[in-house]
């Protein structure tokens, strides 16, 4: 495929409410979509950093300046016939993760649709529809948290995932535990805690959860697996593996029983592949975490999730749980079975409605082939 254009659109699209976490609160989401055109067709893709460095040392402008400095010019008027040699001309960039795996994905996007076949079944998927959970924010209270808790539950959500940080933990969990008392439930810290807390963290390990999801550092594996030897409940890592290498070292020590796959976070769709791959073999289940992406980063989770060794509910949830309007249409719903169905469709599977793109664009840059 000859690679001719690539179009950096940055939008902003208003959260349905505010998602607060460990290290930050955020009320509408600002998003790269990448699109990449190819004789006649076109591949998109989503960058999902966002604007502060907290979650990542990527932010949307790092990964702006990024793409269109550096990777970008790697790739336009190349001749590309399969995402690992797009992977290859990217290799001298170090890091930077997430811009990375949003050029990758606009070339898998690009790819599939060459070939007549959905992202799902390229990428080697087995499933017609993925196992959806829902990540819940730090509330005002617990009031407003079992309300909010009580009503996913009645969309059919399957899992519950739930934001904590040392002040909103355990009183938090007896609570819920009160009133939902069988419900797969887990955790997630976005680092908030040190080894130093490994006492009050083992008090977690009363509440029948499926996983506490990245309890310290963003860049430890030592660590967890200290604590994970001393806990009952599993421990899933999240911002601590950004590599293939990363994975490999967490199975090697028992930094975690489960692993959490973000494509943008790991660098694309192949290194996801790889390290679900990896994980599979080893006996290590995986699912999908999300980044609040729109219907585009969606639908590339969504095929990622088809994959067989996704043997747990993913933070994938309905489109309308983010956004009052998706920039795809049809958006993402949830069956009442609490699963999303995977598109069939070539391609990622949806129809990006430019008209709802146009609205919400804040800047635009195209970059052409420049021929002879
Ligand atoms: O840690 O999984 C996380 C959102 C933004 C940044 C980090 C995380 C999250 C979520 C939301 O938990 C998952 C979703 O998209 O529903
Ligand atoms: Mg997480």
């Amino acid at each position: 495929m000859f690679i001719e254009e690539v179009e950096l659109r940055l939008i902003n699209m208003k959260l349905v409410s505010p998602f607060e976490t460990s290290f930050g609160r955020e009320t509408e989401r600002k998003t790269i979509i990448v699109k990449i055109v190819s004789e006649e067709l076109e591949g998109y893709g989503e960058c999902v950093a966002m604007d502060g460095p907290w979650y990542s040392y990527e932010t949307i402008e790092t990964a702006w300046i990024i793409l269109q400095k550096f990777m970008i010019p790697m790739i336009l008027g190349k001749e590309i016939s399969q995402p690992s040699e797009l992977m290859k001309l990217l290799g001298r960039v170090r890091g930077h993760n997430m811009a990375r795996a949003s050029l990758e994905e606009a070339f898998w996007d690009l790819y599939a649709k060459s070939l007549g076949k959905s992202l799902s079944k390229l990428l080697g998927g087995v499933k017609d529809k993925i196992e959806s959970g829902v990540s819940i924010g730090i509330q005002k209270d617990i009031q407003q948290l079992l309300k909010v808790i009580g009503s996913y539950l009645s969309e059919g959500y399957r899992r519950i995932k739930l934001k904590i940080k040392p002040s909103w933990d355990i009183e938090v969990l007896r609570e819920v535990r009160k009133h939902y008392s069988d419900i797969p439930l887990m955790v997630d810290a976005n680092a908030a805690y040190t080894i130093n807390d490994a006492h009050h963290i083992k008090k977690l390990d009363e509440f029948n959860l499926l996983m506490i999801e990245q309890p310290l550092s963003y860049d430890d594996l030592v660590d967890h697996a200290k604590l994970q030897s001393t806990l009952k409940t599993p421990i899933c890592l999240d911002e601590s593996i950004k590599t293939v290498s990363d994975a490999r070292a967490a199975l090697k020590l028992g930094s975690c029983k489960i692993i959490n796959i973000k494509v943008g976070r790991v660098g694309g769709l192949l290194n996801a592949k790889e390290i679900h791959d990896l994980c599979q073999e080893n006996n290590i289940p995986v699912w999908c975490g999300g980044m609040l992406e729109t219907g585009i980063g969606r639908a590339i989770n969504i095929a990622i999730a088809s994959l067989p060794n996704f043997k747990l509910p993913n933070d994938i949830s309905a489109s309308k749980r983010y956004y009052h309007e998706d920039i795809i249409d049809p958006p993402f719903e949830l069956n009442p079975d609490g699963t999303i169905t995977v598109p069939k469709k070539p391609g990622i599977g949806v129809e990006v409605v430019e008209e709802r793109l146009n609205k919400r664009t804040i800047k635009k840059i195209t970059l052409k082939h420049k021929n002879g």
